[in-house]
C-alpha cells in the first residue's frame, strides 16, 4: 500500500467557525499523520497558483474573494492512500450534496464555503505541497497506520 502525501486546507469558513480542532481530530482519528501545519493568509497571487485550473472559470472571482477573506490552516497529511482517503473524509464539493458523515456533509451547506480543501491526485498534491511548504517545514515521525495494518 503506497504511502502518500496530500495538501489539506481548513478554509476561511472553517477557521471562522472554529472548526480547526474538529477537522484536525477527524484526520487524526482516521490514523493519518499530520507532518506539517501552519496558519497563513492566502494572497490573490497564491490563490491563482493554487487554483490555476479554475482561474478562467466563471466562479473563480468569488472563489478568490472567499479564499483570501480570512486565514487558512494548511497541513500536509501522510499515510496509506492519503489522497483518496482524505477525499472520502472530505465529501462532495457541494456541502448540500455531501454525504452525512463526511466533513462537508456534516458541517457545510454551501458549494463555495465548503470548509476544507484536499488535493485531488498524487500529482496535484506534489504541486500544491510545493506551493504552501518548504522542505524544512515538513516533519517526519512515528509510524503510519499502514505499517501496522495491512
Ligand atoms: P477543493 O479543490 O477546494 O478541495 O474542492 P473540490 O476539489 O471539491 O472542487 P473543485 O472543483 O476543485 O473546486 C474548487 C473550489 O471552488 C469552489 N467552487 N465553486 N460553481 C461554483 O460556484 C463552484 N465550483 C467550485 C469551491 O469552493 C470548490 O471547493
Ligand atoms: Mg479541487
Amino acid at each position: 500500500m503506497a504511502s502518500e502525501r496530500t495538501l489539506i486546507l481548513v478554509k476561511p469558513d472553517g477557521v471562522q467557525r472554529k472548526l480547526i480542532g474538529t477537522i484536525v481530530s477527524r484526520i487524526e482519528n482516521k490514523g493519518l499523520n499530520i507532518i506539517a501545519l501552519k496558519m497563513l493568509n492566502v494572497t490573490a497571487e497564491l490563490s491563482k497558483q493554487h487554483y490555476a485550473e479554475h482561474v478562467e472559470k466563471p466562479f473563480y472571482p468569488d472563489l478568490e474573494s472567499f479564499i483570501t477573506s480570512a486565514p487558512v490552516v494548511a497541513m500536509i497529511v501522510e499515510g496509506p492512500e492519503a489522497v483518496s482517503v482524505m477525499r472520502m473524509l472530505i465529501g462532495a464539493t457541494n456541502g448540500r450534496e455531501a454525504a452525512p458523515g463526511t466533513i462537508r456533509g456534516d458541517y457545510g451547506s454551501s458549494r463555495q464555503m465548503n470548509m476544507i480543501h484536499g488535493s485531488d491526485s498524487v500529482d496535484s498534491a506534489k504541486r500544491e505541497i510545493g506551493i504552501y511548504f518548504t522542505d524544512n517545514e515538513i516533519c517526519s515521525y512515528g509510524v503510519a497506520l499502514g505499517d501496522w495494518v495491512c
